[in-house]
């Protein structure tokens, strides 16, 4: 059946018109895999779900994920904007979505990257523009959320970002030094989150001054990054073998692990993909912190930070062979396995951590010993993620499937047993990547609900034009089979997502005056003597000129001011308004400036008063039944 004859079929019921859609669909991807015209139209292989399953997932989806009006989610999601640069805060099991919290990106609604309090935070590379986040994960204590904050990656410009759930701003930024591309992030889960362990993924020269070029040199590599999560300042960097790609901790706050696909620090395709295996190395954080207390560490170039050599025969660290091109390092809910998955295998490595002891003392001579078992699952296992029941659900990026398992069942296996440990295979729509079962990465995951974003969307929404949208498949994992439920397009790329339960993460309604955020305005005011939540004042101090004003619904305090053509203008609006949801907003037309005020926030921006004559300002978020009438002159009186 083609696309158009199931469009011009006349279904009865919505269900039927699923149904058909969907068989239709799998005859589409068919044909084009037959052709060999879509490079990733493989979901061939598996269980194909039948007409029955088909029209079973639609009515389980009616009931299961519908919210309605009024109703709230059960979770939060936070979803990371990809190459956007974003985080997207989703309710899960609805999929809407409920806001956005602008980190590496530029925001015209918020004034993000405009306003001089997000400039602040974001420090010397507020310069860029760009970002590409990939792994947002949630604070915890004792290996639970403990809701305070959510970091984040990004590898465009090698920087770590912390978000303050309260208030669901970004509060912290930090470029990490002599690296390139931090990519792979986690949090340390036990005894709390004291560290942020972040993977640079790629190699390159020290100093990088450009005297060599040679990745084979010894003095290329790339570091494994811990960072205070609470200072948000770098606490130590690990020099390691070969390259790393993902990252995850343990129960035990002993070890983090990460994955390497670059063992042969290779600069090309065909070169990185030599060696049949390359590893996981392991990190002992125990032994790392004594290393630096006890001065044994180096530094690089102007940077601070203790850096401290973990390369092969280092006591800091362990390498453990895995096939082939390992991608997602995960680690088992139930604390005792590091899952390191194959991409170029079709098989997952399960690492014991309870081996771990014995491997740093020397007990195990082969780190292989460790492996407790190896599964294999099907083609291009990239992440997998765990129900808390004993089963874990791996990414098959090449099969376009998510394969449930059951992890005691494949180590009975590997010894030797007869035993079936593939419980279901259930395509996706397509290809996907990151995979995220609720609170799977906390000792709390509740089998409830599965997120699995696949990186092609295809023919499943409304063509928009060359670019597609991806799309995050909700899958309900609560019974014994996997349920498709709903499918939700994002924009571009939200690699991963994490959830926590909304009792979990407790938000602010309205802003604390005293609130760190904007503090350094509150500083600058008070040396300009004034009181942001009366006063409207104009200060000069030559060309730079503060122009302070409050904003009530609906009214600006300052409806005028005067200034020179070439002032610096710093305008400073607070929201004294005390009443939850009414924002303000401050745009000056022509100026490229525009900002987000809250209730009882102050906020600052900056631009030049360059062109003569009148210009008028006005509120941007709609407050009032008088909002359109929230207006102000700037007059520039020409040089
Ligand atoms: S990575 S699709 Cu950036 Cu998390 Cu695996
Ligand atoms: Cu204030 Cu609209
Ligand atoms: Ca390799």
């Amino acid at each position: 059946m083609s696309d158009k004859e199931s469009k011009n079929s006349n279904p009865k019921s919505a269900a039927e018109q699923q149904e058909k859609l969907g068989l239709s669909r799998r005859g589409f991807l068919g044909a084009s895999a037959i052709t060999g015209a879509a490079v990733a139209a493989t979901a061939l292989g598996g269980t194909v779900m039948t007409r029955e399953s088909w029209a079973a997932a639609v009515s389980e989806s009616k009931t299961k994920i519908h919210v309605g009006p009024g109703e709230l989610d059960d979770y939060y999601g936070f979803w990371s904007g990809g190459h956007q640069g974003e985080v997207r805060v989703v309710g899960v099991p609805s999929m809407r979505e409920l806001m956005r919290i602008p980190v590496f990106n530029v925001d015209s609604a918020t004034g993000w990257g405009l306003t001089n309090e997000s400039k602040h935070i974001m420090g010397e590379s507020a310069k860029f523009q760009n970002g590409d986040c990939h792994h947002p994960h949630i604070s915890m204590t004792d290996g639970k959320y403990d809701g305070k904050y959510l970091f984040i990656n990004d590898k465009a410009n090698s920087r770590v970002a912390r978000i303050r759930l309260d208030i669901m701003k970004c509060d912290k930024m930090i470029t990490v030094p002599n690296v390139q591309a931090i990519h792979g992030l986690r949090l340390q889960k036990v005894p709390y989150t004291k560290y942020v362990f972040a993977n640079a993924e790629f190699v390159i020269p020290h100093p990088n001054d450009g005297s060599t070029f040679d990745l084979q040199d010894k003095n290329s590599y790339t570091m494994f990054n811990a960072i205070d999560a609470e200072t948000m300042e770098m606490a130590f960097q690990v020099i390691v073998d070969g390259n790393l790609d993902n990252t995850d901790a343990d129960y035990t706050g002993k070890y983090a692990a990460a994955t390497c696909y670059n063992s042969e620090k290779a600069y090309d395709i065909g070169g990185m993909m030599r060696n049949e295996r390359d590893w996981v190395v392991v990190f002992n954080i125990q032994r790392i912190e004594a290393a630096i207390k006890a001065g044994k560490f180096t530094t690089l170039g102007d940077s601070k930070t203790p850096v401290v050599d973990g390369r092969e025969g280092s006591l800091l660290t362990r390498y453990i062979p895995v096939p082939k091109n390992p991608h997602g390092c995960n680690t088992s809910s139930d604390g005792k396995y590091f899952i390191a998955n194959g991409k170029l295998s079709p098989t997952v490595s399960m690492i014991e951590i309870a081996k771990l002891d014995d491997l740093f003392d020397d007990k195990l001579k082969d780190p292989r010993d460790t492996i407790a078992a190896e599964p294999e699952l099907g083609l291009g296992p990239l992440h997998t993620t765990f129900d808390g029941r004993g089963n874990a659900y791996t990414t098959l990026f090449i099969d376009s499937q998510v394969v449930k398992w059951n992890m005691a069942e494949a180590v009975r296996a590997y010894k030797g047993e007869k035993v079936n440990y593939i419980k279901q295979k259930l395509d996706v729509h397509y290809n996907p990547g990151h995979i995220h079962a609720s609170l799977c990465e906390t000792s709390e995951a509740d089998g409830k609900w599965l997120i699995a974003l696949s990186k092609f969307s295809k023919d499943r929404f409304l063509p928009t034009g060359p670019l597609h949208p991806e799309n995050d498949q909700l899958i309900d994992i609560s019974g014994d089979e996997m349920k498709l439920v709903h499918d939700g397009p994002t924009f571009a790329e939200p690699h991963d997502c994490t959830m926590a339960r909304r009792d979990q993460i407790k938000t602010r309604k309205i802003w604390d005056r005293n609130d760190p955020f904007f503090a350094p305005t509150v500083e600058r005011a008070k040396k300009d003597g004034i009181n942001l939540e009366a006063d409207n004042k104009v200060i000069r101090e030559g060309n730079k000129v503060r122009v302070y004003m409050t904003s009530m619904a609906p009214a600006f305090g300052l409806t005028e001011f005067n200034v020179n053509q070439g002032d610096e203008v710093t305008v400073t609006i607070t929201n004294i308004d005390q009443i939850e949801d009414v924002s303000h907003g401050f745009v000056m037309v022509n100026h490229g400036a525009s900002m987000e005020i809250s209730p009882q926030q102050t906020s600052s921006i900056t631009f030049i008063a360059d062109k003569p004559g009148l210009h008028w300002y006005y509120c941007s978020w709609f407050c009032h039944a008088l909002h359109m009438e929230m207006v102000g002159r700037m007059m520039v009186k020409p040089a």
